[in-house]
């Protein structure tokens, strides 16, 4: 018997609700949702968390702007990002809004622990912050804009800030900060990013800002009702919040620390420096990974609200479909590189891959299978150098998955499937099945058998990032719910001869472009 199935918990950023969700949002939880499915398919007890980040200057003034109070504000925008999960077909196994009670409190626990460990004091803030990152800014840091005006190193305006602040001591934790990231090769990720982090670090840190005065929409400080949490003080509690902290028995013992916060690398710094500083001040488990991907663009033009090119996930949905689009997202960019969404390279992937390479290969098999084999699994004779060769590269494949999947190179997993695939679509070729009909019935046995255990082992991985349609396969080929898992991946070809399959019929359709270039 197998033991118990370990923890892996892992998380999304929580999102601002001042806007609608884009293709930038929906892409962070699609990889989260992507490593969630193949962790459960491994056998994990998966914790997929996902939210909305509520508090905040940035919130309150778009509510002001919509014309409304903040809640009712929060409360529909907030809607529209556990819509998104729907429609994007994420597996997420909480959902956490900051508004919710159970998220103030762990706020208010966090700060008291802190303040009974001394990392806390009053004093006052004099200096720049930008509404648009919710973020402090050094003087050193600020760019000047054509216009005069003082700009943050992202290019959002700042503005100039005098107000009573409490301060959390994070110069105190440079050092064990940097002898976490020395003795915790992996706890950032990609590469690139964990020396960025380091020299950042390294440069020196000044304490931190964590409360406001000046408006109130935000956890109240305890014992001084006049300021509310900094924003991503309040934010990233998220994390432990929905363990249960306070309370450290149960679902926090269980699952915190998190096995990975994935994050886009806008947010690096406070995953990275301030969050694992907090954790440490408090005397708590610092998380085991973050990985910062990249920065999508949209034909070559950054993705922003006043060019009006923001891309909606709906919209790429309901052209391309929701399996499509998926692949496409993780399949595209190594994860980890910044990537430009093009309308072209969408129908590419989709027509290229999804459709010919992998469809047809299927379509083919499983009709000539119906036609030659009385719709049912035939019985194979001995197999070929061959056979073993394509099976040997078939059996290989959930290794390979597994450890890009730990490194969160999903388009190294996908290249090695598609690794696969190509090499049954040239065995196909090689083999010919068609001709063998007539000449060798037994030998067209065993060539199509090979390859719908090769298509049941692809369908099988493909589950994660095409989920619908990786189910579609698999029950074309007759494969139970329990037959679902990597379990199923031994070493030995699987597939029982006889099993009765369905009808075939096409799973990936081809986009079909009206004019040049046109969607
Ligand atoms: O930063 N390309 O929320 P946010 C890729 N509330 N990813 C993108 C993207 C793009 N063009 N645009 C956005 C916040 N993202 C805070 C987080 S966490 C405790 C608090 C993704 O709504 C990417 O994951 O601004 C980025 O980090 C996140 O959306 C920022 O979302």
């Amino acid at each position: 018997m197998a033991g118990p199935k370990p923890p892996f918990y892992l998380t999304t950023p929580i999102y601002y609700v001042n806007d609608k969700p884009h293709i930038g949002h929906a892409y962070t939880t699609l990889a989260c949702d992507v490593l969630a499915r193949f962790k459960r398919l491994d056998g994990f007890d998966v914790k997929f968390l996902t939210g909305t980040d509520e508090h905040g200057q940035k919130v309150q003034k778009s509510a002001t702007a919509a014309g409304i109070d903040p809640q009712t504000f929060t409360d529909r925008v907030s809607a529209n990002f556990r819509d998104l999960a729907a429609a994007m077909n994420f597996s997420n196994d909480a959902f956490i809004r900051t508004t919710e009670p159970r998220h103030k409190e762990a706020c208010k626990a966090l700060w008291t622990l802190l303040v009974e460990r001394g990392e806390i004091y009053l004093d006052a803030y004099r200096g720049w912050y930008a509404v648009r990152d919710e973020a402090f800014y050094g003087e050193d840091e600020l760019t000047t804009a054509a216009d005069g005006s003082r700009l943050a190193p992202t290019g959002a305006p700042v503005e100039w800030v005098e107000e009573p602040s409490y301060f959390f001591r994070l110069s105190k934790w440079q050092q064990p900060l940097l002898d976490l990231y020395a003795a915790r090769p992996d706890f950032i990720a990609p590469d690139s990013r964990r020396n960025e982090v380091i020299s950042f670090v390294k440069g020196g840190l000044t304490d931190l800002s964590i409360s406001r005065t000046t408006f109130s929409w935000g956890v109240p400080v305890p014992g001084d009702e006049d300021h509310v949490m900094y924003v991503w003080l309040d934010a990233l509690t998220n994390y432990i919040t929905a363990v249960g902290f306070p309370d450290q028995t149960g679902d926090y013992a269980r699952y915190w620390p998190a096995n990975l916060h994935m994050v886009g690398k806008d947010i690096l710094r406070f995953h990275t420096v301030y969050w694992p500083a907090f954790l440490m001040a408090a005397g708590l488990e610092v998380p085991g990974r973050v990985f910062a991907h990249g920065w999508w663009t949209n034909e070559g033009q950054k993705i922003s609200k006043s060019v009006g090119n923001v891309i909606d996930p709906r919209a790429l949905i309901e052209t391309y479909g929701l399996d499509p689009v998926r692949y496409f997202l993780l399949r595209e960019v190594p994860f980890g590189n910044d990537g430009d969404f093009s309308h072209r390279a969408m129908i590419n992937r989709m027509n290229g891959e999804l459709a010919n390479d992998l469809g047809n290969l299927a379509q083919r098999v499983l009709s000539m299978i119906a036609k030659n084999c009385a719709g049912a699994v035939p019985e194979p004779g001995p197999f070929s150098e061959d056979d073993d060769a394509l099976l040997a590269a078939a059996v290989a494949l959930l290794d390979k998955v597994r450890q890009a999947m730990d490194r969160q190179a999903f388009h190294e997993a996908l290249e090695a499937i598609w690794v696969v695939i190509r090499a049954a679509n040239g065995y196909v070729d090689r083999q010919a099945p068609w001709a063998l009909r007539k000449n060798d019935p037994p030998r067209m046995a065993t060539v199509l058998y090979v390859l719908a255990e090769v298509i049941r082992r692809v369908a099988l991985l493909m589950q994660p990032f095409v989920p619908a349609s990786a189910a579609r396969m698999l029950d074309q080929l007759g494969q139970g719910p329990e037959a679902r898992d990597t379990t199923a991946l031994g070493d030995r070809p699987l597939l029982a001869p006889g099993t009765v399959l369905p009808k075939p019929e096409g799973i990936f359709p081809r986009h079909v472009v009206d004019d040049e270039g046109a969607a």
